[in-house]
Formats: structure tokens, sequence, C-alpha cells
């Protein structure tokens, strides 16, 4: 009896059973499970293999025959089934996403721009179109440019009005926007021509919030300097702005006023939006509504930005965007600006993104 055949009989019976297990697993997972039981570093061809470091040397290489005939056909069979399985498992999975084209779409949520914003930027283009140039100034200001460099010293009593949140003895967030005013002029060159620009931007006072008072809210700094500006330049210009926002039948009114940076003062109002000036609730039975003030640049405020006010004057004014939002939309409340409640806001989306 040759010596081997003990081997020879195992391997015939790990054939006869390791064919049929591969062709009857129907994953990949048990599929593997058999490769590693007959093929596997402990498996069971591993096993027959132990007898060979004792086999004489014509037996050896007749056993590695053997064996090599063993893993070719358990090899074949097993990629052949392998490929099947695997094919399977992908039509299962494409099945399982496919995606029906038929489906309606989900519509993505788009924000759109905040009605304060939308109100500035209206207010900036009208501005734009009348040649201002834009010019933006820190909200972290300087007490020198938002105060001094206005004529406000230290102590008057004008600072009273606006209240602030100081950062230290120097520095606060600023209260207007006038303080962009001090900053240009004394940026500018006259030499390249007047000085015409508008500045928006958010500012902060000590203020207690009611209807129309918000501690955080918005101002739009106006200022021309250039030769023989007068109280007339400053009306004619607040008249088309009021127009062209409120419409063509709006009429202005100036109120003598005070601001230190400024002189003369006024406020300006605008008829009111509701009764077209007859008087109702939303203007105090007054027929008018305050929306900005203004003036003509202090000769001092010049000086100080070291302008010759004896060759140049100049008109400025501080606008509030969110008084005009309300107006202009009726709002009643300056608070529903802040309070992010989505039927508020979407009743502004209007399309505009
Ligand atoms: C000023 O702040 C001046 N700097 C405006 C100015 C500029 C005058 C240039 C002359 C020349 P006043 O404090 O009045 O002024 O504010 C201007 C506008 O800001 C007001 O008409 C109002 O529309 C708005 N405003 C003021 N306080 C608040 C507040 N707490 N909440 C919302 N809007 C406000």
């Amino acid at each position: 009896m040759s010596e081997i055949h003990a081997q020879r009989e195992q391997l015939q019976e790990l054939t006869q059973a390791a064919l049929p297990e591969i062709e009857a697993a129907t994953n990949l997972k048990d599929l593997d499970a058999v490769r590693v039981k007959y093929m596997g570093r402990s498996g069971l061809v591993t096993e027959v293999s132990k007898v060979m470091k004792d086999l004489s040397n014509e037996a050896r290489p007749q056993l590695g025959q053997l064996m090599n005939d063993f893993r070719n056909s358990f090899t074949q069979v097993f990629d052949a089934k392998k490929e099947e399985l695997e094919e399977a498992a992908l039509q299962e999975q494409l099945a399982s996403e496919a995606i029906d084209v038929t489906l309606p779409g989900r519509k993505p949520t788009i924000g759109a721009r905040h009605i304060i914003t939308q109100t500035m930027e209206e207010i900036e283009d009208l501005f734009i179109g009348m040649g201002y140039q834009i010019i933006e100034g820190p909200e972290v200001e300087l007490d020198l440019y938002n105060f001094e460099m206005m004529n406000l010293p230290q102590n008057h009593p004008a600072r009273d009005m606006q209240d602030s949140f100081y950062i230290d003895s120097e520095v606060l967030l600023r209260t207007h926007t006038s303080p962009v005013q001090a900053r240009t002029m004394l940026a500018h060159n006259f030499e390249e021509g007047p000085l015409k620009m508008i500045s928006p931007g958010k500012v902060f006072r000590r203020d207690n919030d009611d209807a129309t008072h918000s501690h955080q809210f918005h101002q739009i700094e106006g200022l021309v300097v250039d030769k023989k500006i007068t109280l007339a330049d400053l009306k004619g210009t607040l008249l088309v702005f009021a127009q062209q926002l409120f419409g063509e039948d709006q009429e202005i009114r100036l109120r003598p006023s005070y601001f230190p940076f400024t002189e003369p003062s006024v406020e300006v109002d605008v008829s009111c939006f509701n009764c077209g000036g007859d008087g109702c609730s939303v203007c105090s039975r007054t027929g008018w509504i305050e929306i900005l003030g203004a003036g003509i640049v202090h000769p001092k405020v010049l000086e100080m930005a070291n302008i010759d006010a004896t060759k140049y004057s100049g008109m400025a004014f501080g606008l509030g965007p969110d008084r005009v939002a309300m107006l202009k939309y009726a709002v009643e409340d300056i608070r529903h600006f802040y309070q992010n409640d989505l039927r508020f806001t979407r009743q502004f989306q209007g399309g505009q993104n």
C-alpha cells in the first residue's frame, strides 16, 4: 500500500464534502466560513499536510501534488460561487437603493435678507444714485471720535442723551454713526473734490427697549462738505430721499432742534404714511413722524478735522433705518425686528434672497 494512501483518501473525502458546502452557501459570510474551515491556517487541509515531514522523498511531492489538486478544484468552485454571491449582493443593494425619479423633490429652505437689511440697501442705492460713496466705520469706537470730535467734550450735558456701553474710559460701543464723519473728514483730500458720503451700520445705546427704542439699532449717517453748502441743500436732498422711499406725494417738515455737532440743527419729520397728514394713532394725532436728525456741520467740527471753516461748509444727517422700516411697512413695534419670529420675518421675503 502506498505511503500516502490515507492522505489520498482523506483528500478525496474532503473534496466530496467541501464542494457541496461551497455550493450550499447563500451569502458571502457563510462562503468565507467554508474557506476557513478547509483552507484556513488550522483548517482541515493543513491537518492532512502535517504528515509531510515524516514522508519519504518520493512520497512528499506526490502528496504535494494531491494537495495542489484539492486546492485547485476548491478554488475554482469557490471563486465561481463568490462571484455569483457578490453579483447577487450588488443586485440586492441596487434594488434597495433604487431612486424613484417620479417622487417630488425636497425643497431646500432658502433664507432671505432681513427687512432692515433690505431697507438699508434701498436707502444706500438711493444715495449712490445721487453720487454719494459708502464708508463704513468701526462699531467699537474711541471716545475721541464718538464724542470729542463731534464737539461733545468730557462732561458735556448732551452726552447724557446717548448713554453708552463703555469698554474702558477711552473705548465704547459707538452711540451713533457720526464718528465716521470725523474719520472721513480727516482722511479726505479736498483737492480731489467735495466730500459726499453715507455710512450705514449698527449703533448701541443704554436705552430702555420699548416700541420705538432698542438698545442696539441702525443708523445711516450722511455728510456732504463742499463750498457753500446750505440748509437748502439739506432740505432738497432729504425731500428727494423721502419721496423716493415713501412716494411722490410725501412731504417733509424741518423742526428746530439741538445737536452739538450741527448748527443750526433740525429734526426731520415725514407726513404720516397711515393717515397722509390728517392725524391718527400711529402719528400721535400730529400727522407727522420723526425719522432723522440733521443740520449744518458746526464750524468747530470742521476745524477739529483740519478743514478751513471759512472756505468750506457741510451738511449732515443721521437717520434710523429701523424707524424707516417701521413706517414703510407699518410695523408697530421695533422689537419685532430682533426677535427672529419666522412668522414675522417671512412676511418680508418677497422673493429677495
Ligand atoms: C443722532 O444720533 C445724531 N447723530 C444724528 C445726526 C447726525 C444729527 C448728523 C445731525 C447730524 P438721534 O439720537 O436723534 O441723533 O438719532 C437719530 C435717529 O436714530 C432717530 O431719529 C431715530 O430714527 C433713531 N434712533 C435713535 N435712538 C433710537 C433707538 N433707541 N432705537 C431705534 N432708533 C433710534
